[in-house]
């Protein structure tokens, strides 16, 4: 979790540094949905990941220099620096790649499970998407399909109260998390904000999976605690809203819990930032030390 926030906060800087170009969607306040999903997951599951994607992909397992590096721009970056923030992919940990298009990792999610099905290679996909992707057509297919063919995958909604400006209850009739018996699947609504309860209700939901149980729908309620991109003032809401879930930030509830449970020192946490700061300062150098793409790389990794 601290990966994915430190991250971002240094990917902000950078990026209003005029470092970085395009769109930037901030996961920070919702880090806990993507960590408690990763560690139910084993090494070779797959995940599908949003334009809001770079917890998935730390989650997963990604490269910190190799995500900078894409985000600068660079060839070292996961796509060439042909990708950015939006686009990255990272097969080799099973990131099936981030997506821009709101509610399109659904179906691919369902395509990679039925190859894990067909294969019978024991691997279950998660598909991480937003609340605003509950009223789209590729999410009523895409989970209509996975129970159809009964396929090991596991739909994960991350409601963060928003898509866009719109307010979640405005944009669906009835809450994503309580749509899994029309479909012929459990579902239930979770706490996002807490790293535990998330691991173990998707460790339930994808040992399921595993055993050819089918799919599950988990939607996990969360908040953004920024704009919807970098851009965004988020005139559309107020303090006290954010006060409220900044209160809930998932960070600060699992150090209050291990500090409670004994489990980790002050000093074990301070170590723990420590690495985190190396890490991302390495990320740094890597992309700034980075090479630009060449314009005779246009077309090269594109489909034309
Ligand atoms: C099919 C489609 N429609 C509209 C858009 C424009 N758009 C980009 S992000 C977004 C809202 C996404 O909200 P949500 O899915 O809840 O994810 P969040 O940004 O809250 O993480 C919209 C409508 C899009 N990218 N794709």
């Amino acid at each position: 979790m601290r990966r994915i926030r430190r991250f971002e906060e240094a990917a902000e800087v950078a990026y209003r540094a005029a470092k970085m170009r395009g769109a930037l969607h901030f996961y920070i306040g919702e880090e806990a949905t993507a960590t408690g999903v990763c560690a139910a997951l084993n090494e070779g599951d797959f995940i599908t990941s949003t334009h809001r994607g770079h917890g998935h992909c730390i989650a997963k397992g990604a490269r910190l220099d190799k995500m900078m590096a894409e985000l600068y721009g660079r060839t070292t970056g996961y796509c060439g620096g042909k990708g950015g923030s939006m686009h990255i992919a990272d097969v080799a940990s099973g990131n099936l790649g981030a997506n821009g298009i709101v509610g399109a990792g659904v179906p691919i999610a369902v395509g990679a499970a039925l190859g894990s099905k067909l294969r019978n290679d024991g691997k279950v996909t998660v598909c991480f998407f937003g609340d605003a992707a509950g009223p789209t057509g590729a999410f009523h297919e895409g989970v209509n399909m996975g129970s159809v063919l009964n396929v090991p995958v596991v739909f994960v909604c991350e409601n963060n109260q928003y898509g866009m400006a719109t307010h979640t209850e405005y944009a669906n009739a009835a809450p994503v998390g309580d749509r899994g018996p029309a479909y012929g699947m459990p579902s239930e609504r979770i706490d996002g904000n807490d790293v535990f309860q998330v691991y173990e209700r998707a460790k339930v939901a994808i040992d399921r999976a595993r055993d050819g149980e089918g799919p599950t729908l988990i939607e996990a309620v969360t908040y953004r605690q920024k704009g919807h991109t970098i851009h965004d003032s988020k005139g559309y809401r107020d303090e006290e809203e954010i006060a409220k879930w900044i209160a809930q930030d998932p960070i600060e509830r699992f150090k209050r819990a291990v500090l409670e449970a004994k489990a980790l020192t002050e000093d074990e946490m301070q170590a723990i930032d420590g690495e985190v700061e190396e890490a991302i300062t390495q990320a740094e150098e890597f992309a700034e030390a980075s090479p630009w793409p060449t314009l005779d790389a246009i077309e090269q990794d594109v489909y034309v």
